[in-house]
């Protein structure tokens, strides 16, 4: 039963506090009429625990739980002695771990499909970019010359498996690491096994009365994350691609507007691909779409939210209805005739919204169950049965629609797919397809250096402005800017994705965007898809020019909004592999400690990157440039940009004159 709240009495922050989308703003105003309670009200009642924010206590044994005070952190220690480095290290670990998991268990998936496509055992999906398939097996050493893309496909299964399996040795992907990176790690021995094994120690080495050094427990810290980025992140993208084909430019449609009135709205939310690719087909089944039409609609119409909706963005121009924040609210709307889910970021307060707009909440795969929502599974050997049945639900609700629908006006458009491979192409024309034009604009001064600014939206802070305040920041200092996530839907509502952007870029990355008919916000896809920056990354090292490390670039990450033990995980992989990566909202950390000193500094004195925290964009967005300008000094090639903007000015003065 849905329990509605009167919640209209107490004390309301006004919907423009809440987040800046104007569409999620319409839908959290109705929510209040309907007496429906969301994130934001939850976040409001719910005041986040100060300690537990510090990462001050301890929950690992039942001598315990143990509270330390973050005001003076070293004045005592828990019960079994563990002292705030210890503690803290542990709690990181074991999000980092979470993090870690969640991407590898989905890579895993991924993989798991495409040994049964190749083997011939589904043949609801298939092989969709040969050319991928061919020039990932290269890149682990694979041959591919004159043979069959089932023994191709099988040879690199069984590489690939190690990613997760491997108990001993160096994942297939440390084979793309730049050499002098790679030379690193393998010097402080973090290049990841496994991350079965990664994950399984990391959780020993974090139990009561185990690894109780902060510095050791670093280093499997960093080695578990890099098993997320170089391992299961990176399978779950370059497979997604194989089966489901490479990314490469398209227009896009996003926010609530993307729904339709008189059409059967089907939204699709997680974070595997194959459920949207085999929903997909389930819309264009002739009997269904007469099936809709007969039940009074004009058709069915099929939207995505998060990363589900990112990765089909990205490859197929599907039109995405909102990003986290925004999967309550468009319940709101009454106009959702059924959600599908499969893992990842599905919020159990989707039940009760649901369930007050009378639209089937439909959970879909073995590992994520919700109470109160319908389980359809998905079986890979016959995914369609399952689509069907949530294609026949959604066509039922709309029937039997009762409530007002309500949907914002709200679209905006963009241009979406930016691979890595597309980076590539676009930059160099398909003559001379190369990194070597990105490198010389950077090395020139007209791009400044790169961001990668990712991830969720979080109750906690303004949805949608930290981080479109933080990109219009970068891009005006001609730092050209990488997306993925949430954090790119943000940008794409805001109009940034548009090569016409451009004209809010400073001089020298507007120059290249105009040149090049670019967005200077280029959207790569999906959270898994963060991989794609760093192989740009060690193409960019690869190149020439710019260093021989990755931490050598200038180049910077930030998640201004994040939320989830995903994001922390994505953040140290990039911090491991030599990037600066700031994180706004919060960050799990006692300041003044000596585990903080060696977060925020002691990684880049080890030439590794190092994390950065601030809750404010500005802020954010300076620490980026300045680390950005430091790696140009150190580089030699700080001097160019002075040039290049002397250049400008002089431009400016000659064209006033
Ligand atoms: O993996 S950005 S809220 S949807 S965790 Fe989740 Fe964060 Fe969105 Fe995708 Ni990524
Ligand atoms: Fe307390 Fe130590 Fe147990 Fe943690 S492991 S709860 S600090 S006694």
């Amino acid at each position: 039963m849905a329990i509605k709240k009167d919640i209209s009495k107490k004390k309301e922050i006004p919907v423009e506090d809440l987040t800046t989308c104007e569409a999620t703003q319409q839908m959290l105003v109705k929510a209040r009429l309907d007496g429906v309670e969301t994130q934001f009200d939850r976040a409001k009642s719910m005041k986040a625990c100060p300690i537990g924010g510090d990462s001050a206590c301890c929950k690992h044994c039942a001598m315990g739980p143990c509270r330390l005070n973050s005001k003076d952190p070293y004045g005592k220690v828990g019960v079994c002695g563990a002292n705030i480095d210890t503690i803290q290290a542990r709690n990181f670990a074991r999000m980092v771990a979470a993090g870690t998991a969640c991407h590898n268990d989905h890579g895993m998936a991924m993989l798991n499909i495409f040994k049964e496509v190749v083997n011939g055992e589904i043949d609801d999906y298939a092989i969709q970019d040969i050319g991928k398939l061919e020039s990932v097996a290269q890149s682990i050493g694979i041959e591919t010359e004159g043979r069959s893309i089932k023994e191709i496909g099988l040879e690199l299964y069984d590489a690939l498996e190690k990613t997760y399996t491997g108990v001993e040795g160096e994942i297939p992907f440390a084979q793309r690491v730049p050499e002098k990176t790679l030379e690193l790690w393998r010097k402080y021995n973090l290049v990841p096994r496994g991350a079965m094994r990664e994950i399984m120690e990391m959780m020993s080495r974090t139990h009561m009365g185990v690894d109780q050094d902060y510095n050791n427990i670093m280093q499997q810290i960093s080695r578990t994350a890099l098993v997320d980025g170089w391992g299961g992140s990176m399978v779950a993208t370059e497979i997604g691609d194989i089966m489901f084909g490479t990314p490469s430019p398209v227009p896009i449609e996003v926010n609530m507007g993307v729904l339709k009135e008189d059409k059967v709205n089907i939204i699709i939310h997680g974070h595997e691909p194959n459920l949207f690719e085999s929903m997909l087909a389930s819309v264009q089944e002739p009997t269904l779409v007469e099936a809709a039409k007969a039940a009074g609609a004009t058709g069915i119409n099929l939207v995505g939210m998060c990363c589900s909706g990112l990765e089909v963005l990205s490859r197929h121009g599907v039109p995405h209805a909102g990003n986290f924040s925004s999967t309550e609210p468009i319940l709101v709307t009454g106009a959702v005739d059924a959600m599908a889910v499969d893992i990842q970021c599905i919020q159990q307060g989707l039940v009760k919204v649901a369930e007050c707009y009378k639209t089937p909440l439909i959970t879909t795969n073995p590992r994520c169950n919700i109470e109160g929502a319908t389980h359809i599974e998905l079986h890979e050997d016959d995914p369609k049965a399952c689509t069907d049945e949530i294609v026949i639900k959604a066509i039922s609700r709309y029937k039997s629609r009762k409530m007002p629908v309500q949907i914002p006006k709200n679209v905006n458009f963009g241009v979406h797919g930016f691979s890595h491979e597309y980076i590539n192409y676009m930059l160099g024309g398909s003559f001379r397809a190369s990194y070597t034009p990105l490198n010389d604009n950077i090395i020139n001064g007209r791009i400044r250096g790169v961001a990668g600014v990712v991830g969720c939206t979080n109750p906690r802070v303004q949805q949608d402005s930290v981080h479109v305040t933080l990109v219009k920041e970068l891009i005006k200092n001609d730092v050209l800017v990488v997306q993925t996530g949430c954090s790119q839907i943000a940008l794409a509502k805001a109009g940034l994705t548009t090569p016409e952007a451009a004209h809010l870029a400073g001089p020298g990355l507007k120059e290249v965007c105009e040149t090049v008919g670019m967005p200077p916000v280029l959207g790569l896809g999906a959270c898994v898809d963060n991989t794609r920056i760093l192989i740009a990354c060690s193409e960019m090292v690869k190149t020439g020019g710019l260093g021989e490390s990755i931490s050598d670039l200038p180049v910077a990450g930030c998640a201004p909004e994040y939320m989830s033990e995903k994001a922390l995980a994505i953040g140290q992989y990039f911090v491991a592999s030599g990037v600066f990566t700031a994180f706004g909202v919060t960050f799990p950390i006692t300041k003044g400690t000596k585990f903080e000193k060696l977060m925020f500094e002691g990684l880049e004195e080890m030439g590794l990157g190092k994390w950065g925290f601030s809750p404010d964009p500005l802020e954010l967005a300076n620490m980026m440039i300045a680390h950005i300008d430091k790696k140009r000094k150190a580089l030699g090639i700080d001097k160019a940009r002075d040039r290049v903007l002397m250049d400008m000015a002089d431009r400016r003065d000659i064209d006033a004159a």
